[in-house]
C-alpha cells in the first residue's frame, strides 16, 4: 500500500490541499451508497479520506457512513452537518457551515487528502459552490426514470461527472439504460457520464479514476 503525506497547500492551485468532492442529487439516488463504495477504493490506493454529510434535521447519513465504513476509516473523520434549512443553501448559496466543519476536521486531521461532501437530497437545480468543492458529481438513478437526463437542470448538464446509479434494477423499473445513457451524453456536451451499481461495485473504479484525474489536473 502506498501512502501520501500532507504538505502545505498552494493557495492558488490548491495543490497539496485535499481534493474536495461534492456528491449531490435527488433524494435516495444513492449518494451515501456511492461514498460508501468509493471510500474503500481510495483508502486502498493510500488516500486519507474524510466525509462530511448534510441532512436537514438529523445525522442519519453520517451514522450510516460510520457503520458501513467501520474498520475502513475512523468514525472521527465522518461529520454530519445539520443544515436546518434548504439543502441547496448549505452547499451552494452560503456554504459557511460546511466550510467551517471542513476547517475543523482538517485541523484535527491534517492528513486528510480526499474530502467528500454529500449534499442533502435535493431536486434537479442543486449545484455546489466552487468555494466548497473542486469536483461536482451529480447522481441520478434508474428508478427515477429513463427520462431524467432529458429533463436537464444544472446538475445533469453542468456537473463535472454525472452518475447514473442503480443499474442493477434498471430492468425492473422499465428503464432502458442504453437510451438513458445516450440522452445523458447528449445533454452534457461530451462530459463524463458513469453508470454505477453500488452493490456489485460496477463503475466504481471508473468513477474513482475520473475523480483522481481532477486531483492530477490541479498538480
Ligand atoms: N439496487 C440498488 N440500490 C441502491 C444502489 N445504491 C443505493 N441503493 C439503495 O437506495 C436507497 C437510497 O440510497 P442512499 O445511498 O441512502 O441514497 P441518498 O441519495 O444518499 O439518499 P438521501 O441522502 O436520503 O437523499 C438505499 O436503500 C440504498 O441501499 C444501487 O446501486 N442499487
Ligand atoms: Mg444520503
Amino acid at each position: 500500500m502506498t501512502t501520501t503525506s500532507p504538505s502545505t497547500p498552494d493557495p492558488v492551485t490548491g495543490t497539496g490541499s485535499p481534493l474536495r468532492i461534492g456528491i449531490g442529487g435527488p433524494v435516495g439516488s444513492g449518494k451515501t451508497a456511492l461514498i460508501e463504495a468509493l471510500v474503500p477504493r481510495f483508502v486502498e490506493a493510500g488516500r486519507r479520506v474524510g466525509v462530511i454529510t448534510n441532512d436537514i434535521y438529523t445525522q442519519e447519513d453520517a451514522m450510516h457512513v460510520r457503520r458501513e465504513l467501520d474498520g475502513v476509516i475512523s468514525p472521527d473523520v465522518v461529520i454530519g452537518v445539520e443544515t436546518g434549512s434548504c439543502p441547496h443553501t448549505a452547499v451552494r448559496d452560503d456554504p459557511t457551515m460546511n466550510l467551517m466543519t471542513a476547517a475543523d476536521l482538517l485541523d484535527e486531521h491534517p492528513e486528510i487528502d480526499t474530502l467528500f461532501f454529500e449534499s442533502g437530497g435535493d431536486n434537479l437545480t442543486l449545484t455546489f459552490s466552487p468555494a466548497l468543492v473542486d469536483v461536482f458529481v451529480f447522481v441520478l438513478d434508474t428508478a427515477e426514470g429513463q427520462k431524467m437526463p432529458k429533463k436537464r437542470g444544472p446538475g445533469i448538464t453542468e456537473s463535472d461527472i454525472l452518475v447514473i446509479n442503480k443499474t442493477d434494477i434498471a430492468q425492473y423499473v422499465r428503464c432502458d439504460l442504453t437510451v438513458m445513457n445516450a440522452d445523458a451524453v447528449d445533454v452534457r456536451d461530451g462530459n463524463p457520464v458513469v453508470l454505477t451499481d453500488c452493490f456489485s461495485g460496477q463503475g466504481i473504479t471508473e468513477l474513482q479514476q475520473k475523480l483522481e484525474g481532477f486531483r492530477e489536473s490541479r498538480e
